[in-house]
């Protein structure tokens, strides 16, 4: 047995635990995610974030799923792995260079009373050709028909760092997610599985969405996710490329900047702090 100690933080209701490992954990990170995450067992969480020692950045961020899979970056927990670092001053940096799966983030945390209540991540560049999402198909998917539980339905798919596929329907809420989020995540056309998002463009400016998250089903947010819907709904011109996306967990600010970078504004939210025993 080992005492560990966490921090739970939250991002538009998209919840981590977060632990600093730059001394290791106790384990299996994967195992250790299935226990904290666990929300009649455990701490309850849609992943675990791990901040690491980094050469490259300032520091570095490790996501697991609920499930134990491994993400290569999560762009509400990037939020909340920034209010964790700072507000515990475990790095000192501002903006932070957080070393990811997917490169070397810049997030520029907004402090008041000497705590972080808002911040805006880098997110990079989004990755349309096919393989490198990875998807099973040659250049860019745009508005491709892909027959899913006994559907068709229009796919357009991008990589935030993490593999996406943004569904543009009438009506989200209507939608039968813990039945169809499966199908499309385990679909032989994504071979790394895939974060589905089904959004409707309630304006110029503005989308709402719900997600099933790959490794961890329907979630309030998704950051990643909201970058994905906001760059598909510009580039089909379906909305502007500064816009505001609705979730159930909130919203979020998105820019997709003239230099092909995205830029996602949200908060950060402490919830409690605690030590478990593993
Ligand atoms: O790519 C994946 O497996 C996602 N489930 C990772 C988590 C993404 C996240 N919800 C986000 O906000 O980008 C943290």
């Amino acid at each position: 047995m080992a005492t560990l100690e966490f921090s739970k933080l939250h991002g538009t209701a998209n919840d981590f635990v977060y632990v600093d490992a730059r001394h290791g954990v106790p384990g299996d990170p994967a195992e250790l995610a299935r226990r904290l995450c666990d929300r009649h067992r455990g701490i309850g969480a849609d992943g675990l974030i791990l901040l690491l020692p980094s050469e490259r950045g300032d520091c570095r961020m490790r996501i697991v799923n609920s499930d134990g899979s491994t993400a290569e970056m999560c762009g509400n927990g990037i939020r909340g792995f920034a209010k964790f670092v700072l507000d515990g001053g475990l790095v000192r940096a501002n903006p932070l260079r957080v070393e990811t799966d997917a490169g070397v983030k810049t997030v520029r945390a907004e402090v008041a009373d000497g705590r972080v209540r808002r911040v805006a991540v880098d997110m990079g560049t989004p990755e349309w050709s096919g393989r490198k999402i990875p998807v099973d198909a040659d250049g860019d998917v745009i508005d491709r028909p892909l027959e899913v539980a006994g559907r068709v339905w229009s796919v357009t798919c991008v990589s935030m760092g993490n593999p996406h596929c943004v569904v543009f329907v009438d009506d989200p809420g209507a939608l039968d997610l813990a039945d169809v989020g499966p199908r499309f995540e385990r679909d032989p056309f994504f071979p790394k599985r895939v974060n589905t998002e089904f959004v409707r463009v309630t304006g110029p400016a503005r989308l709402t969405m719900r997600v099933w998250e790959r490794g961890a089903g329907e979630t309030m947010a998704c950051g990643t996710g909201a970058c994905a819907a906001a760059v598909a709904a510009a580039r089909t011109g379906r909305a502007d490329r500064r816009c505001t996306v609705a979730l159930p967990g909130g919203d979020l600010e998105i820019e997709w900047r003239p230099d092909n970078h995205v830029v996602m504004t949200g908060d950060a939210v402490e919830v409690f702090r605690g030590r478990i025993e593993v």
